[in-house]
């Protein structure tokens, strides 16, 4: 299972090709298009989202509904394109001189982006490094979290911190934690939490600042037995701690129990294991988050991060311009508040491809019976241990 992603945040589109999902899985553009719709909203967010309505079209892969086992190909329009045509324009006519950006946001890839490529307009950065692209991961990741669901196997995500307010994480089946987060503004479970959350981000748009946070993703329905301890690149822990990593400003990953787990004695920590004759083994905590040894134990898998605050300042911090190396302030245009609630939905879905992928090389299969067939194989091999 692989993907890429392609495109610029004002190009004409995003595009990911996805390749190695079976044949004969359900897989609509509308299932598609409410994990985009989700990834678009939380409250926090600027100007850009109130442009653009992000809509998949599948243009190949799909015959009538069901995947054929070929690449499946994605394309999300930007629909601002037609506001930076002529400046973000491919033709050797485009409007280069324009909209040009020469003062680095601290905290941004601009100005590291520049020093690595070369280049002598941070747009040339920005346009790549924006988060816009995590609506092609999306919805990749959501092909395999439609493969999941017809293993049994489901993802929730909540936001637990925003800025200075935190709440405990909701422990429940996934439905009710998705029913919880769908009725909160900032996608978190507690009510009292999500309108200090929704205050404490009007207060940073007062003062022309931004705010990071904390979300988990869980992972229910999760067999033991994927992943592995064998190699470092093939541990499920790892796999899943780079994917997260990598969502534009995620500065922090734990799972389970996490950094607390440093400061406590190992018999505080580890999860105790137990036995019933049907059931098989079980814990009755999972401090662990559903793996040990980078292999999943079939407790559900948690897995929580850290968002710093956005780096486009309305009140900007000090920086240099790049041309006449005089001390400036930043570049500022249009940008989000807190794009926590958004991080997490992408979370969920860049989770659910790493698990997707891992369950794939367990189970092998180039079409959804031969996949379920091996995963029935497991669960009663598994049970009768
Ligand atoms: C982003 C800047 C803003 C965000 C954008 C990420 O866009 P713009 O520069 O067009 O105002 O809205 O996020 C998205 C467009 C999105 O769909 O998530 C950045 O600099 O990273």
């Amino acid at each position: 299972l692989r993907y890429l992603t392609a495109g610029e945040s004002h190009g004409p589109a995003l595009l990911t090709i996805v390749e190695g999902i079976p044949a004969g899985l359900w897989l609509t553009a509308d299932y598609i298009d409410r994990q985009l719709a989700r990834r678009q909203g939380g409250y926090g967010r600027g100007g850009r989202q109130r442009i653009e309505e992000d809509r998949v079209e599948i243009l190949s892969g799909v015959r009538g509904g069901y995947t054929l086992g070929s690449p499946i190909a994605l394309k999300i329009s930007n629909r601002d394109w037609a506001n930076w045509r002529e400046v973000m324009g491919p033709d050797p006519e485009a409007r280069l001189d324009e909209r040009v950006v020469t003062r680095p946001r601290p905290g941004h890839a601009d100005l590291a982006g520049m020093l690595k490529y070369g280049h002598r307009d941070l747009r040339n950065v920005l346009e790549r490094a924006s988060a816009r692209e995590t609506a092609a991961r999306v919805a990749a990741g959501t092909v395999a979290r439609r493969l999941l669901e017809e293993l049994g196997i489901e993802v929730a995500g909540q936001v637990l911190r925003i800025g200075p307010v935190e709440v405990p994480p909701f422990d429940a089946p996934p439905e009710e934690i998705r029913g919880k987060v769908e009725k909160s503004p900032v996608y978190c479970a507690d009510k009292a939490g999500s309108e200090a959350m929704v205050a404490a981000i009007d207060r940073a748009r007062e003062e022309g600042d931004s705010l990071g946070g904390v979300f988990e993703v869980r992972v229910y329905g999760v067999p033991p037995g994927i992943g592995s301890y064998v190699h470092w690149d093939r541990r499920l822990d790892g796999r899943l701690a780079q994917a997260v990593m990598s969502i534009q400003a995620i500065k922090g990953v734990e799972i389970g129990m996490g950094f607390r787990a440093a400061s406590l004695p190992g018999s505080a920590v580890q999860d105790e294991i137990f036995y019933a004759p049907g059931r098989g083994f079980y814990r009755e905590r999972n401090n662990a988050g559903g793996l040990e040894g980078g292999v999943t134990n079939g407790e559900p898998i948690v897995i929580r991060a850290a968002m710093k605050p956005i780096p486009t300042l309305r009140r900007p911090l000090k920086s240099i311009d790049i041309f006449t190396k005089e001390r400036v302030e930043a570049a500022y245009e249009r940008s989000d508040i807190c794009a926590v609630p958004a991080a997490c939905v992408i979370a969920e879905a860049v989770v659910a491809w790493e698990v997707a992928r891992a369950c794939l090389e367990k189970f092998g299969g180039d079409s959804l019976a031969e996949i379920k067939e091996a995963l029935e194989r497991l669960q009663e091999r598994v049970r009768r241990v």
